[in-house]
């Protein structure tokens, strides 16, 4: 893999069972050590409640954001992310239901992508605080859809609530 285009991309990070903060730290761990790909920033780790679609209650979350350089396409970067779900054990049950560890492109490059697996912005980053603080704290001044600056973006969704945990382990 030495032919690609080398690009910045961010992948969201979430979880709320089975040990949330060991998922994370493992998960940053595995994408640290994909192939072509180079970890340059995590973001801190933060709790919030769960978005869901039914009353079911869930767990907390903890979400974090990293931004990597990689030379795999953003399918082969998708295949990757997947098969790390697969690893730590997520089952895909409904929709938003819970889970063990759940990875998301977020942005990659700055190339929108729209293919059946893949929606690139993420269709539902700036409605999500637990996407958009941690992604502020490595990069202020990313403009993401429609070129609207992070703060305002976070500023729409001001009744999410979020809080920073801690860092990841080992964190630079
Ligand atoms: N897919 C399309 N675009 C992307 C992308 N940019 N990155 C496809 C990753 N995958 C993408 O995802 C379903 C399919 O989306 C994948 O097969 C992939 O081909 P999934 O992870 O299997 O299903 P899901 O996670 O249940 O659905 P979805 O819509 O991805 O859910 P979200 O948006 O990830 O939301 N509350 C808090 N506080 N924190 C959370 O992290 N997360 C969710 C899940 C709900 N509530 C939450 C949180
Ligand atoms: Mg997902």
């Amino acid at each position: 893999m030495n032919a690609g285009l080398i690009v910045d991309c961010y992948i969201g990070l979430g979880s709320n069972q089975a040990e949330p903060l060991q998922q994370l730290n493992m998960a940053r761990e595995k994408i640290a050590a994909l192939r072509a790909t180079r970890l340059l920033q995590s973001s801190s780790i933060y709790q919030s409640e769960a978005f869901t679609l039914d009353d079911e209650p869930q767990n907390d979350y903890l979400n974090a954001v990293l931004k990597v350089q990689t030379q795999l396409s953003a399918i082969q970067l998708l295949d990757a992310l997947q098969q790390l779900e697969n690893e730590q054990g997520r089952i895909r049950e409904k929709r938003w239901g819970a889970r063990t560890l759940d990875l998301d492109i977020l942005l990659y490059g700055d190339q929108k992508i729209n293919v059946p697996r893949l929606t690139v912005p993420h269709i539902e980053m700036q409605n999500r605080n637990f996407v958009l603080l941690p992604l502020q704290e490595i990069s202020p001044q990313i403009k993401i859809s429609g070129n609207v600056a992070i703060q305002q973006l976070i500023e729409n969704n001001r009744n999410q609530v979020l809080q920073k945990v801690k860092e990841f382990n080992g964190t630079a």
